[in-house]
């Protein structure tokens, strides 16, 4: 299987995250990738290119040109008021707020677009945001062109953007931006298959009324677990897209045998359904030493879930998600590959 990588990743090293009020260096950090690239390598899966360069069309159908401006010029504008530090939203709508207008101040508008304190913008993130997605779009490309499957090595991650909010580590949803490249390239029927151990709450958003892209998501239940506000079992979807929208939360301590039953029942759903595509979203964060989630899963099983997605037998985009045990991140997310491949 094919890796598309881009080294421009570590343009985006903020060095600060708010963490049970201090600031930690954040769990999201470029040497992941370096483990997942040592991996990689040592199991033989060495055929790792670069991108081609990022393709903006697919991106702009699929999110807020508002947003998109405020990506790239967010960095400029803070430095340009004055700002010491990096940017980190402090001021965010809320409850009996306006949702919808948009503040002229850089500090309001990074509170409209941001989720998520935990996520600091620095100088290179938008030129690592446009890399990680051109890794989606090169791994999409090269299964359109009939390789069986690619894996796409993004860092930062994409889940939990939205179409106009970055935040849990994301900032261009490249899960999102593949699903919607796979239907413009004439799938009728995409799955989404999001294995990272957090809701991937702005896939979820993209698509919950459409009904040519389903989302399935393993994840810790909301009520315990960032992204806290969205993930619950009983969102299923709207209008046409209802039904398409397939939640599985569980609870702290869960191990391989309730999320593999979980994993089992989103992929009989997705073949039932009909899917001539699939993305998965590959999150390792759902394994037991992982310091910020609470699930139990060993890396035997990753392999294990790897297999079960490889039986699906469809056209499959990986793209690289969290996982924070960083020794154990190359060996978690290259079990997967493996699991696949047999
Ligand atoms: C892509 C992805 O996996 N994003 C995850 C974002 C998680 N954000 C919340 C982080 C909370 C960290 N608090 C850790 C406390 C450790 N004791
Ligand atoms: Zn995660």
């Amino acid at each position: 299987m094919r890796t598309f990588y881009s080294e421009d990743h570590r343009l985006h090293f903020p060095q600060a995250e708010l963490s049970g009020g201090e600031f930690v260096t954040p769990f999201e950090r470029p040497s992941r990738v370096e483990y997942v690239l040592n991996r990689l390598r040592e199991r033989g899966l060495s055929d790792i290119m670069a991108p081609r360069p990022v393709d903006m069309a697919p991106i702009r159908t699929l999110l807020d040109p508002g947003y998109l401006c405020f990506l790239e010029t967010a960095w400029e504008e803070w430095k340009r008021e004055g700002m010491a530090g990096e940017i980190i939203a402090a001021n965010v709508p809320a409850r009996g707020m306006h949702l919808d207008r948009i503040p002229t101040n850089i500090d309001g508008k990074v509170g409209y677009y941001c989720h998520a304190s935990e996520t600091a913008i620095t100088s290179g993130t938008w030129a690592a945001a446009l890399s990680s997605a051109a890794c989606a779009q090169s791994a999409l490309g090269h299964v359109a062109a009939g390789a069986d499957a690619a894996f796409a090595l993004c860092r930062p991650p994409g889940h939990h953007a939205t179409a106009d909010q970055y935040g849990g580590y994301c900032f261009i949803n490249n899960a999102a931006v593949v699903a919607q490249m796979f239907r413009d390239k004439g799938a009728a029927r995409v799955a989404i298959l999001d294995i990272d151990f957090h809701h991937g709450n702005g896939t979820q958003n993209l698509f919950y009324d459409r009904d040519d892209v389903l989302f399935a998501s393993l994840h810790g239940a909301p009520q315990e677990a960032y992204p806290y506000f969205l993930g619950y079992a009983d969102e299923t979807g709207i209008g046409k897209g209802d039904g398409l929208n397939l939640n599985y939360p569980m609870t702290a301590g869960t191990g391989y045998g309730a999320w593999a039953a979980a994993l089992d029942d989103a992929i009989g759903k997705i073949t039932a359904w009909g899917a001539d595509a699939l993305v998965i979203s590959l999150g390792v964060d759902a394994y037991k030493d992982d310091p910020i989630s609470f699930f139990k899963l060993d890396s035997d099983d990753f392999t294990n879930a790897g297999r079960r997605i490889g039986r699906m037998k469809l056209p499959t985009v990986f793209c690289m998600e969290g996982g924070y045990a960083i020794e154990a991140v190359g060996i978690n997310t290259v079990n997967v590959l493996e699991g696949f491949k047999d």
